[in-house]
C-alpha cells in the first residue's frame, strides 16, 4: 500500500465521474448517488480517467457505495476485506458474505434504470465458496436482478434469480474464484410473468429455469430496476464472496480502501515530555508559552506548582 495505490484508487473514482460525464446509460448512477456532475467540467482527474480509456470499472469500498444492503437480515453480514482475495483482474479484495442460519439473508443491490435486454449476453460476476461452509453442497451467492417487466404498464414487479447450481457446466468448485456468465445462462423469477413464467414455474420449479435472452425477448418493455447479491435465506452456514459484478457499462471491483497515510501532528503544549520539571526556567526546553515571562512564578521553587502545570 501506499501512495502509488491511493493515487490509483482516485484515480478508478474518476474514472466513475468521468463515466458519469459521458454515458447515457449511467443516469441511474447520477440519480442514486447524488453525484452532482452533469453540468461540472471534468476535473483532471476525470480527464485522465476518459485519456486511459478506463471508463469500464468502479470501485466499490468498505460503504458499498452505490450499492446498499437491501433486505438484510440477522446475523447476515456482508464486508468488503482481503479474506478471500480476489479474482483474476479483480485487485486484492472482495465482498465477503456469511449467513450462519436458515433465517440469515445478506444482500448488496444497487439501484438501476436499464433495459433488461442490456443484461443479456453481459451479466457476470465471480464467486467464491469457503470450505469452511457447511451449507448444502451446491449454495453460492446468487446474482439477482429485480426488474418491471411490463415497462410503464401498471404492475409488472419480479425479482429475477441466477443460481449457478442451474446452470449446466458452471463450476460449484469451493475455495476457488468461479466466474459466472450469467447474462448467457438461465435465470429463475420470484413471481410469474405471463408467457413466460407459468403459474408453479417460479421459484426455479418445474422447469422454471429460462434463458434470459428468452425473458428479455418475451417482455420487450422490460427494465432492471436495480441488481446486485443476495445469499439467503435458506442458506444456513454459507460462507462466501463475490467480486466484478459485470452490469451493462460497468463492472463492479470490491475493493478494500484501506487508510490513508497518518498525518503526523506535533504536540504544541508538549515539547520536551522526557524533561517536564525542568520546563520553565531552562531555556533550552521550554516550549509553555503560557508560562514564559511570567516574573512573578518562573524561577522561583517555592512557586513551582505555577510553573509549567
Ligand atoms: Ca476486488
Ligand atoms: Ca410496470
Amino acid at each position: 500500500m501506499g501512495m502509488h495505490s491511493l493515487s490509483m484508487r482516485r484515480g478508478g473514482r474518476g474514472r466513475q465521474a468521468a463515466l458519469a460525464l459521458v454515458g447515457t446509460a449511467t443516469v441511474g448512477l447520477v440519480t442514486v448517488a447524488g453525484m452532482g456532475v452533469a453540468s461540472a467540467a471534468p476535473s483532471p482527474v476525470d480527464l485522465l480517467g476518459l485519456l486511459q480509456g478506463g471508463s469500464d470499472t468502479t470501485e466499490v469500498n468498505e460503504d458499498l457505495v452505490p450499492f446498499t444492503e437491501g433486505d438484510t437480515r440477522p446475523e447476515g453480514s456482508a464486508e468488503v476485506n482481503e479474506t478471500f482475495g480476489a479474482p483474476d483482474g479483480g485487485g486484492t479484495g472482495s465482498l465477503q458474505l456469511i449467513t450462519p442460519d436458515a433465517d440469515s439473508k445478506v444482500q448488496a443491490f444497487r439501484l438501476s434504470d436499464t433495459p433488461l435486454a442490456d443484461f443479456v449476453g453481459v451479466a457476470a460476476y465471480s464467486a467464491y465458496r469457503s470450505s469452511e461452509s457447511t451449507a448444502t453442497d451446491v449454495q453460492f451467492p446468487s446474482l439477482q436482478l429485480v426488474i418491471d417487466f411490463n415497462g410503464d404498464a401498471t404492475g409488472g414487479f419480479s425479482t429475477l434469480t441466477y443460481e449457478p447450481v442451474y446452470d449446466d457446466g458452471a463450476s460449484l468448485a469451493e475455495d476457488q474464484w468461479n466466474r459466472y456468465d450469467a447474462g448467457s445462462a438461465g435465470w429463475c423469477s420470484t413471481r410469474v410473468i405471463p408467457g413466460t413464467f407459468d403459474d408453479g414455474e417460479t421459484q426455479c420449479s418445474n422447469g422454471g429455469v429460462v434463458p434470459l435472452s428468452e425473458i428479455a425477448a418475451n417482455n420487450p418493455d422490460a427494465v432492471g430496476t436495480a441488481f446486485g447479491f443476495n445469499q439467503g435465506s435458506g442458506n444456513p452456514g454459507l460462507i462466501s464472496a463475490v467480486d466484478l459484478l459485470t452490469a451493462p457499462d460497468t463492472t463492479y471491483d470490491f475493493e478494500p480502501k484501506g487508510e490513508d497515510p497518518p498525518v503526523v501532528v506535533p504536540d504544541p503544549t508538549d515539547p520536551d515530555p522526557t524533561d517536564p520539571d525542568r520546563d520553565d526556567d531552562d531555556k533550552k526546553h521550554d516550549g509553555d508559552k503560557k508560562h514564559d515571562g511570567d516574573k512573578k512564578h518562573d524561577g522561583d521553587k517555592k512557586d513551582h506548582s505555577y510553573d509549567g502545570k
